[in-house]
């Protein structure tokens, strides 16, 4: 994991065992329980969220100290890229453009869109509280091809 350092290997839990998207935030909710004086990171692509965004609910009424940081490329991009490869139609793949942390915000998350480096610098104090925090990191989209 290049960006991404933990105290060590019992902080850091990766559920692709299963090899099935929308395990992640289920994941976060255990542990967090589990962990209730540390602050559990749940990183997430916007496939395996918008699976289980639901959880969003779960994770105020239970008042679990979780930062969110979801990465929104518009797409199941691990599909994407190896159907572009194959050079076949991606239309299957790709998502609009949504803004999630509205609605993070709507169910009481401190919560923000990240789109540039300057925007993500700008935002580095940010977490400042524990509790429930939501980062969208969204790549610019690219007009995915719809074909
Ligand atoms: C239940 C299930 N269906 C389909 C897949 C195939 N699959 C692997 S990665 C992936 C896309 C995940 O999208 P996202 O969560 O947005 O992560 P990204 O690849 O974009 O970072 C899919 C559909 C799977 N692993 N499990
Ligand atoms: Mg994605």
């Amino acid at each position: 994991m290049p960006y991404l350092s933990v105290p060590g290997p019992g902080h850091f839990k990766l559920t692709s065992d299963f090899a099935s998207i929308g395990l992640g935030f289920g994941t976060a909710l255990g542990l967090a329980k589990a962990r209730p004086d540390e602050t559990t990171v749940l990183v997430i692509g916007d496939g395996g969220f918008l699976m289980t965004m639901g959880e969003l609910e779960t994770v105020v009424r239970e008042d679990l100290p979780i930062v969110i940081v979801l990465m929104n490329d518009c797409a199941y991009g691990a599909e994407l890229h190896f159907l572009k490869m194959r050079g076949l139609p991606v239309a299957k793949s790709v998502f609009p453009d949504v803004d999630y942390a509205p609605i993070a915000e709507g169910f009481g998350f401190q919560a923000a869109t990240i789109r540039t480096r300057t925007c993500r610098r700008r935002r580095l104090s940010w977490p400042s509280r524990t509790g429930q925090c939501f980062s969208t990191a969204s790549s610019t989209p690219t007009s995915p091809p719809r074909s």
